[in-house]
């Protein structure tokens, strides 16, 4: 992860700590309101965007020129391309506002993947003189060249702006460097809350909004609890397009969501046990895992169906002895309960 952002969570933990220590004769100031720092931030943003235009390159280098007196440019807060999203966040209802420069050719990424991005932070300080009003910027980080972080390890901003992306297509060269083209590229302007906000670092202030322009050249899957289910499917019900907006599903209730639980169901039986099957090869048995989905058509080079999915839960009527009805196992049907997000499932299955 970048270094950068690594620092500033770990800043943001040890603030949070402190904050609650009253005894140790320390006064600390308490954090102001959520709710009248994200008014303030609003504010100021909304200035910047009327007072702002840009220009960028045919490979989304932006730059952010304010308006002069009588010119002509169409101010940021005029843009086509500026879109908002609404979230639920400390109590309050943040408005991000974004620019969508070009949305990107390639495959989604969710908040819980790692991003391949290139990137320039900045915050920008309001003076007036004279009537005359002057803004500076002040570029915080910069990667020209991307670099790999986690989108759940991030500033919330980040979190939620970059899956409205898409990543592009790379090519490599003759002389071994690669290429990005039809990559995700925007700008986003960040209330404090969903950034730094009372802790600040040593280049941002507190309580200070933020803009970044960003590409997402390609992204990484996770994992996160190697239970072979992919963290973008245990996030939420895959059916649901809007999971990534609410808190992560936590089938067992133990207080750690299914993306980071080795037993999702809590009955004692490893996730990653409750997917695997075994198949024959050349008369040696080995252990496959069930994919979330099946792949369309079956690889007549595998040793095993390709068009698995992980199966349908156990869920017969009751019989008479109380037990669960065997049902035909369904490894295909989209609205399936799968079997490892049960919690009344116990094995065996089959
Ligand atoms: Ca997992
Ligand atoms: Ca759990
Ligand atoms: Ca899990
Ligand atoms: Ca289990």
């Amino acid at each position: 992860m970048n270094s950068f952002f690594k620092i500033v969570l770990v800043a943001a933990l040890f603030t949070s700590l402190y904050s609650c220590q009253k005894d140790d004769g320390v006064t600390l100031t308490p954090d102001r309101p959520y709710g009248e720092v994200f008014v303030e931030d609003s504010t100021k943003i909304r200035e910047f965007m009327d007072s702002h235009y840009i220009t960028y390159d045919s490979d989304f280098n932006v730059t952010f020129t304010q308006i002069p007196n009588g010119g002509s440019q169409t101010p940021i807060s005029d843009m086509n391309e500026l879109d908002t999203i609404q979230r639920k966040i400390h109590d309050i209802t943040y408005v991000i506002y974004y620019l969508k420069l070009r949305e990107g050719s390639g495959e989604n990424i969710t908040r819980v993947d790692s991003s391949f991005v290139s990137y320039k932070g900045f915050t920008f300080n309001k003076t007036t003189t004279d009537n005359v009003v002057t803004y500076n910027q002040t570029v915080f980080d910069e990667k020209q060249f991307p670099v790999w972080f986690s989108l759940d390890e991030v500033i919330r901003g980040w979190s939620e702006i970059i899956p409205l992306f898409k990543t592009g297509t790379y090519t490599s060269q003759a002389d071994g460097t690669i290429s990005f083209d039809n990559f995700g590229a925007g700008v986003m302007f960040v209330p404090s809350g969903l950034a730094y906000f009372s802790t600040g670092t040593l280049s941002i202030p507190s309580y200070t909004p933020t803009i970044f322009t960003f590409k997402l050249h390609n992204l990484r899957r996770r994992d996160h609890d190697r239970d072979k289910v992919l963290s973008m499917y245990e996030y939420g019900n895959p059916l649901d397009t809007d999971r990534f907006k609410k808190s992560p599903i936590d089938t067992d209730g133990d207080g750690r969501p299914d993306y980071i639980d080795v037993d999702d169901d809590g009955d004692g039986v490893l996730t990653k046990t409750e997917i695997a099957f075994t198949y024959d090869q050349g008369g040696v048995t080995k252990t496959g895992y069930y994919p979330y989905h099946g792949a369309l058509v079956d690889d007549p080079s595998t040793p095993y169906n390709d068009t698995f999915g992980i199966p349908r839960k156990y869920t017969g009527p009751l019989n008479s002895n109380n037990k669960p009805t065997p049902l035909p196992v369904d490894f295909t049907d989209v609205g399936r309960i799968r079997r490892h997000l049960d919690n009344t499932s116990k094995p065996p299955y089959e």
